[in-house]
C-alpha cells in the first residue's frame, strides 16, 4: 500500500465505521459480480455485451453510499458498478442481463440499458454522452418542485468530448441545477488513450470554464473521493448548484468483454493494478484498526453466496415472452394492446 492510501484513512475525520463497512460491502459485491459475470461470459453459460467495470469500484460505492433512493442516478453502457451501489439486488440486475422476465425492466433493456425508477436508477444509456442532458432534465423537474434531492449523472472521460456534454454543462451552471457530474476517468475511450484523443487531459480544468465548482480526485482512493462526492451532492441538496468531479481511476479490464488489451501499455496497467482499489481499502482498514479481517471475510463469503444465488435466480425466471414486447412501450399501452 502507498504512503497516500495509507494516509487518507488515517488523517481527516473521516466516515463513521458504519459507513466505512457499508463502502466495503458495496465494493466487494461490484467486483465479485464483474468477475463472476466475466467468468459466465467466458465459460459460454451467459451471453451478452458486457462492459466489465474493474477499477471503477471505488467510485461507484461511494456513490452509492451517499445517495438515497430518493436521489437520482442516470448513468452508462458500463453501469454494472452504479446499478450495483444504488441499490438493485444482483438477482434482478443478471436477470435482466440474461433477458428473463425478473430483470429490473423484464428482460427488455438488457446489460445496457437497465433502470429502475423506484431506486433512483432512471437510466443507463449507451450513447457517450447522452446522460448529461437526461441529469439536467431531472434536476431541473426537483428544482422546480422544491426537492432537496440531488441527481448524479456518471459517464467516461470520452463522453467530456461530446457537443451535448458542453452544452449540458453550460445549462446546468446557468441555471443552477441540483446535479453532480461525475466522471468517471479511466483513462481510455475504446482503444485510444485519453491523452491521444484531446489537447487537455485536465478534465476538471475544462469543466471549470463553464464556472462549476470542479474538483479532480484520486477514484483509486476510496475516502478521497467519499469526501469529495459527499461534498458535491451536499451542495446539490442545499441549493448550492452544480459540481464536476473529475474521479481519476484506471481501466483495470478491456473496454468489453472479449476484446483484448495489448494496446494498452503493459508497465501503465501494471501500475493501475498494483494500487487495485479494494485489495487497499481491506488493507488500510485492517491496519488502522477499523474493521478485522474475519469480520471482512464474512462479507466476502456472504457476498459469494449471494451472487451464486443471484445466477440460480436468474437462470430459473423464465425467458421474457413475446406478448411483452409490445407492452411498457407508451403510456397506456395497456389500453392500446386490448384493442
Ligand atoms: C455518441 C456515441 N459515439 C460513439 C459511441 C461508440 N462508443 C462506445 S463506448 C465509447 C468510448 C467512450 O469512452 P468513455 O466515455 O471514456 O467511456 P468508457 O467506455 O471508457 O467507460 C465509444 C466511442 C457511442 N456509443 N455513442
Ligand atoms: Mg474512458
Amino acid at each position: 500500500m502507498t504512503d497516500t492510501a495509507k494516509s487518507s484513512v488515517a488523517s481527516e475525520a473521516g466516515p463513521d465505521g458504519q459507513v466505512l463497512r457499508d463502502l466495503y460491502t458495496v465494493m466487494r459485491r461490484i467486483t465479485s459480480l464483474d468477475a463472476a459475470i466475466v467468468k459466465a461470459l467466458s465459460t459460454g453459460t451467459m451471453a451478452t455485451t458486457y462492459y466489465p467495470v474493474h477499477g471503477l469500484e471505488a467510485v461507484c460505492a461511494c456513490i452509492g453510499v451517499l445517495l438515497s433512493p430518493e436521489d437520482y442516478l442516470v448513468s452508462t453502457y458500463r453501469c454494472l458498478g452504479d446499478v450495483v451501489a444504488k441499490g438493485v439486488s444482483s438477482r434482478e440486475i443478471l436477470a435482466e442481463m440474461n433477458g428473463r422476465i425478473g430483470g429490473t425492466s423484464k428482460g427488455k433493456g438488457g446489460a445496457m440499458h437497465m433502470s429502475d425508477p423506484h431506486q433512483g436508477l432512471m437510466v443507463t444509456t449507451g450513447v457517450v454522452g447522452s446522460g448529461v442532458p437526461i441529469a439536467n432534465g431531472l434536476a431541473l423537474a426537483a428544482k422546480l418542485r422544491n426537492e432537496a434531492r440531488a441527481t448524479v449523472v456518471t459517464f467516461g472521460d470520452g463522453a467530456t468530448s461530446i457537443g451535448a456534454y458542453h452544452e449540458g454543462l453550460h445549462l446546468a451552471a446557468l441555471w443552477n441545477l441540483p446535479v453532480v457530474f461525475v466522471c468517471q476517468n479511466n483513462c481510455w475511450g475504446e482503444h485510444t488513450s485519453l491523452s491521444a484523443y484531446t489537447k487537455e487531459p485536465d478534465l476538471a480544468k475544462r469543466a471549470a470554464a463553464y464556472a462549476i465548482e470542479s474538483v479532480a480526485v484520486d477514484g483509486f482512493d476510496v475516502l478521497a473521493t467519499y469526501r469529495v462526492l459527499r461534498a458535491a451532492v451536499e451542495r446539490a441538496r442545499s441549493g448550492g448548484g452544480p459540481t464536476f468531479v473529475e474521479c481519476i481511476t484506471y481501466r483495470l479490464g478491456p473496454h468489453a468483454f472479449g476484446n483484448d488489451v495489448a494496446y494498452m501499455p503493459a508497465d501503465e496497467r501494471q501500475a493501475a493494478l498494483d494500487r487495485d482499489p479494494l485489495p487497499r481499502f481491506r488493507e488500510a482498514l485492517i491496519e488502522r484498526g477499523l474493521a478485522d479481517a474475519a469480520e471482512l471475510d464474512d462479507v466476502d463469503r456472504r457476498i459469494a453466496e449471494e451472487v451464486e444465488g443471484a445466477f440460480e435466480f436468474a437462470r430459473s425466471s423464465p425467458p421474457t415472452p413475446e406478448v411483452e414486447l409490445l407492452r411498457d412501450l407508451f403510456a397506456g399501452d395497456e389500453e392500446v394492446l386490448r384493442r
